[in-house]
C-alpha cells in the first residue's frame, strides 16, 4: 500500500518535507540538539563532514567521527518539534520515499540528544551531566499515539495524586530510556535521572515573571514526589517525546543533558558554552566507545 502524498509528504527534490534531508543524508547513529547553533559545536570534532543541510530549525550534519559515521541535527525546541523530527528521521530509514511504501525490514537508529536542563535538586549543581533513565511527558504528546504497552501508569498516576496534578492539563505519562544506551552513557561523571518534560520553559516549568500561575508550589510538589525511590531531577522540553517516540518506532535513545540552571538555589551558569562543550566531549567519547 502506498501512502497518500498529503500524509508522506515530500520536497520537489524527493527529500523529506520538515528535514529536507534524502534517506542517504542520514547515518544510523544521530545525535538531536535542541539549539541549531550547537551542530557546528558538535561536527567541529568530526574527522570529515560530507553533509550539510537546513531547512527551518533542523540543521544537519553528517560525517565522520574516529571512522565512525554520525549524523548531528537540531531539532529546535518541544515535543511538538520531535514529533516532526522523530518521524521524519524513522520515514528516512523505514519507508521507501520514491515507491511511498513502507520497507518490511524496519533498521533501528540510535538517537543520542545532548541538551541542557534545569535542576530541581539541591545536590544536582549547575555543570552536571544527567543520563535520563526514566521521563515524564507533562506535554500530552504519547496520548495521540498508541502507547499503552509501554508507559508506566503506576508511575504516572501516583504523581497525579501526590501532586493534585490539575486534570486541565495532559495526563502526565511515564517512559523510559534505552537500558543498553543508558549504561553506555552513565560513568562517575554523570547522574542517573527522571526527567520531567515540560510544553514551555516559563509558566509550564514554574517560572513567573509577569504572567502569574495558577500553583506556584507545583515545581516543590514535583520535587518532593516519590514514588517507590523514583524522584524527579531536571526539567526540560524534549526527553519524554523522544522516549516515547522510539519506542514507538523502535529505535534506541538517550538522553544526556547538562545542568545551566538550579531552579531551587536560583543559580544559573555564567558562561553556558564551557559545560555544553564538556558534554558535547564526553558523549562523542562514549558514542566511539
Ligand atoms: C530551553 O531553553 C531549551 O533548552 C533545553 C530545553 O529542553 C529547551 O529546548 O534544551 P536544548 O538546549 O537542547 O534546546
Amino acid at each position: 500500500m502506498s501512502l497518500k502524498a498529503s500524509e508522506l509528504v515530500l520536497n520537489r527534490d524527493g527529500s523529506i518535507y520538515h528535514l529536507g534531508l534524502l534517506p542517504e543524508d542520514l547515518a544510523q547513529t544521530i545525535i538531536v540538539v535542541g539549539d541549531p547553533g550547537r551542530v557546528s559545536k558538535i561536527s567541529r570534532h568530526f574527522d570529515k563532514i560530507e553533509v550539510k543541510k537546513n531547512k527551518r530549525e533542523f540543521f544537519t550534519h553528517t560525517g565522520y567521527f574516529r571512522g565512525k559515521r554520525i549524523t548531528v541535527m537540531s531539532t529546535g525546541m518541544g515535543t511538538d518539534n520531535i514529533d516532526i523530527a522523530f518521524t521524519e528521521l524513522d520515514a528516512l530509514a523505514n519507508i521507501d520515499l520514491k515507491g511511498k511504501a513502507i520497507k518490511e525490514n524496519p533498521v533501528s537508529l540510535d538517537i543520542i540528544r545532548i541538551g541542557t536542563t534545569g535542576s530541581i535538586r539541591e545536590n544536582i549543581p549547575v555543570g552536571s551531566f544527567i543520563t535520563s533513565e526514566w521521563a515524564i511527558g507533562f506535554d500530552g504528546l504519547m496520548h495521540y499515539y498508541k502507547s499503552d504497552s509501554f508507559l508506566n501508569t503506576e508511575i504516572a498516576e501516583a504523581f497525579v495524586e501526590q501532586t493534585g496534578w490539575s486534570s486541565l492539563k495532559a495526563m502526565p505519562y511515564v517512559v523510559k530510556g534505552d537500558e543498553n544506551l543508558i549504561e553506555k552513557f552513565s560513568s562517575d561523571s554523570t547522574i542517573k535521572g527522571f526527567t520531567g518534560t515540560n510544553v514551555g520553559f516559563y509558566g509550564p516549568q514554574g517560572r513567573v515573571l509577569r504572567a502569574q500561575i495558577p500553583d506556584a508550589e507545583m515545581n516543590d510538589k514535583i520535587g518532593a514526589f516519590n514514588y517507590k525511590g523514583h524522584e524527579i531531577t531536571n526539567l526540560e522540553m524534549e526527553t519524554s517525546g523522544i522516549y516515547g517516540l522510539s519506542k514507538l518506532l523502535g529505535h534506541r535513545s538517550v538522553s544526556m543533558n547538562v545542568v545551566l540552571a538550579n531552579r531551587l538555589t536560583g543559580e544559573f551558569a555564567e558562561d553556558t558554552s564551557k559545560p555544553v562543550d564538556d558534554l558535547i566531549r564526553y558523549s562523542l567519547e562514549r558514542i566511539a566507545k
